[in-house]
Parts: C-alpha cells; sequence; structure tokens
C-alpha cells in the first residue's frame, strides 16, 4: 500500500508501532521495522547508554528505517534528543508536550520529525516548526492521552495542516484503518496491538491480562495531576481512582509513591497487585499473540480489501 507515509518513511506499510516506554526496546521495533512498517524504539525514561545499545541492537537486526520517541516529561529529554542526532535515527516522533525547542537541530541532522499531537493547536504549531507529519492519537489510546477522541482528532487536524497526517488510538485492524485512511490519514500508528505480539518481550501477565481484556477493561487515572493514563482496570489502577477520589494531602503523597514504578513492575514483573498495565480500548478485540509480520500484513489486506469494495455495501 503506498501512501504519504510509506513515501515519506520510505517503508512498506503505513503502519507505525507506537512507541511504549519500558516495552518498546530492540526486539519489538526491529521485528516491525524488518517486516516493513516502522518501528520505535521508546526512550522513556531510561538512561541514555541503555538507549544506544537498544539502538544499536535493533540496527545489527535490521538496517530498514528505524524510529525512537522522546517522552517530553522525561527528565532527560535534552540528552535523548541529541542521542538521536548521534545515532542517525531517521524518524523521531514525541509524546506528551511540545517538542518546538529541538526541532530546528532534528531537521539540520536530516531527521524526519513526527510529533504525536492531541489537538488541532498543536498539530498546526508542529505544522509551522517544520514538523515532517503529525500523529493524531485519541484519547481510546492507552498510556498518557489527551482529551479527544480518535473519530473528531483525525477529520480536523487533516484539515488543519498541509503535512501527512497518522491516525492512532483505538486501531488494531484493517476496519480501523480503513477508517483513519477514509478520515484523511496517511498511515496509523497502533500500540496496543502489538503488546500480543511473539516479538513484545513483557511479562506473561501483562500478555494475559491484554488477551483477557474486553471492551471494558481499561480506565483513564491521573485526570487530576493532569496527566491521564488509560490502563487496565487492575488493583493499581482501582487504588489509584480511590486515592484521586479522596484527594488529601496525605492520599496524593501516597499515590505519587504507588505510581513510581509501577508500570517497570507491570512490564518486567508482571505484578498483578502494584504494576499499571497501560493499555488502548482495543485491547478486547485482541484474542492471540501473534508475529509482528503477520499483524503488519493481516491489517493492510484487510484495509485494502474493504476500501476495495466498501462501495458494493451500499448497492
Ligand atoms: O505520550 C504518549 N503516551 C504515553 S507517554 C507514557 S510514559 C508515562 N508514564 C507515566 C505517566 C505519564 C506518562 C505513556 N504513554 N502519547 C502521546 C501523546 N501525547 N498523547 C497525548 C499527547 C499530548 C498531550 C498534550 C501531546 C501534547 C500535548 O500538549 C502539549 C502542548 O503544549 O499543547
Amino acid at each position: 500500500m503506498k501512501t504519504k507515509i510509506t513515501e515519506l518513511l520510505g517503508i512498506e506499510y503505513p503502519i507505525v508501532q507506537g512507541a511504549m516506554a519500558w516495552i518498546a526496546e530492540h526486539h519489538l521495533a526491529a521485528a516491525v521495522s524488518k517486516a516493513g512498517g516502522l518501528g520505535i524504539i521508546a526512550g522513556g525514561a531510561a538512561p541514555v547508554d541503555v538507549i544506544r545499545e537498544e539502538i544499536r541492537q535493533a540496527r545489527a537486526i535490521t538496517d530498514k528505517p528505524l524510529g525512537m520517541n522522546i517522552m517530553l516529561l522525561s527528565p532527560n529529554a535534552d540528552d535523548l534528543a541529541q542521542l538521536a542526532i548521534d545515532e542517525k535515527i531517521e524518524v523521531l516522533t514525541t509524546g506528551a508536550g511540545n517538542p518546538g525547542k529541538y526541532m530546528a537541530d532534528w531537521k539540520n541532522a536530516g531527521i524526519k520529525v513526527m510529533p504525536v499531537v492531541a489537538s488541532v493547536a498543536l498539530a498546526k504549531r508542529m505544522a509551522r516548526a517544520g514538523a515532517d507529519a503529525v500523529i493524531a492519537e485519541g484519547m481510546e489510546g492507552g498510556g498518557h492521552i489527551g482529551e479527544l477522541t480518535t473519530m473528531p482528532l483525525v477529520p480536523q487536524v487533516v484539515d488543519a495542516v498541509d503535512i501527512p497526517v497518522i491516525a492512532a488510538g483505538g486501531i488494531a485492524d484493517g476496519r480501523g484503518m480503513a477508517a483513519a485512511l477514509l478520515l484523511g490519514a496517511e498511515g496509523v500508528q497502533c500500540g496496543t496491538v502489538f503488546l500480543a505480539s511473539d516479538e513484545c518481550c513483557i511479562s506473561e501477565k501483562y500478555k494475559e491480562l491484554v488477551l483477557k481484556a474486553t471492551d471494558i477493561s481499561t480506565v483513564v487515572t491521573g485526570r487530576p495531576s493532569g496527566h491521564p493514563v488509560r490502563s487496565l482496570k487492575t488493583p493499581m489502577a482501582r487504588k489509584c481512582l480511590e486515592l484521586e477520589k479522596a484527594n488529601t494531602e496525605q492520599s496524593l503523597e501516597e499515590l505519587e509513591a504507588a505510581t513510581a514504578g509501577s508500570l517497570r513492575k507491570a512490564v518486567q514483573d508482571g505484578n498483578y497487585e502494584e504494576g499499571t498495565f497501560m493499555s488502548g480500548q482495543i485491547a478486547g478485540m485482541l484474542h492471540e499473540l501473534r508475529p509482528c509480520a503477520d499483524i503488519l500484513q493481516g491489517m493492510t489486506a484487510q484495509a485494502e480489501e474493504l476500501l476495495r469494495h466498501a462501495y458494493k455495501r451500499f448497492e
């Protein structure tokens, strides 16, 4: 499938693997890039040396284009911004903020820059600042989210900017991909679907919870603190909601202590009681583990089939 995004990035399928902190390391990113999508290594809050090694490991597996993500709330965002230049990363995505101050340096280094945006206003600013594309992410997605859902966000961003738009949030099969393309997107970014992939190196417990999830298994915590996060409804998420509701100095301190390191506890330890298992609403549709190559091929083939024959439904 050829779109402005496959052309821009030099990839086969217009599918970007969302950067997921602690999760999107070299096995996953290299598998997606090797299979013809764009794999992304998540910077997260990891030390620069760790991410440099992840990039090099991914390069040892594939010489196809590779992306890296910088989570702008991260304390080491400045160092990761330089690392991307030093390691000649082809594509950078950013999340959870405005990457404006880095844009000129990245563009000078020849890096393709695709900020994640959750509003039309930021999309316009990013286009003006020289972004090559924007990723419009709806709040159906997992992890840190904005206010709008994918359906209204994507066409409004498409109308507002002249650069290609990638749709994200709630997309995990060819139906979602076809819908995104009809809304005017040139590609999709998916995170949750890759949690259910063979190459994703997360705890067995995390995969089990994603496969067992239903449509109503996720919840948003962190709204009062201004950093809303979607995750599976586990004991930790319930505890966060209770502490937020109490809203006392003591409960908010307890909340901060409980959430520190809780994503790592989910990803690495499979700690059901204390882990934060970030996931999008689409987890309810995932019932089996598949190789990344199958996910990319299956999604694209289904989208092509639907788009080619859609008119027949209304004859
Ligand atoms: O960044 C994400 N998703 C993430 S980051 C993350 S790590 C984390 N861990 C614990 C607490 C918080 C985060 C897990 N998931 N997605 C991209 C994204 N960016 N979604 C929404 C936004 C966003 C929101 C507001 C981008 C910009 C923005 O406004 C910035 C501005 O200045 O207008």
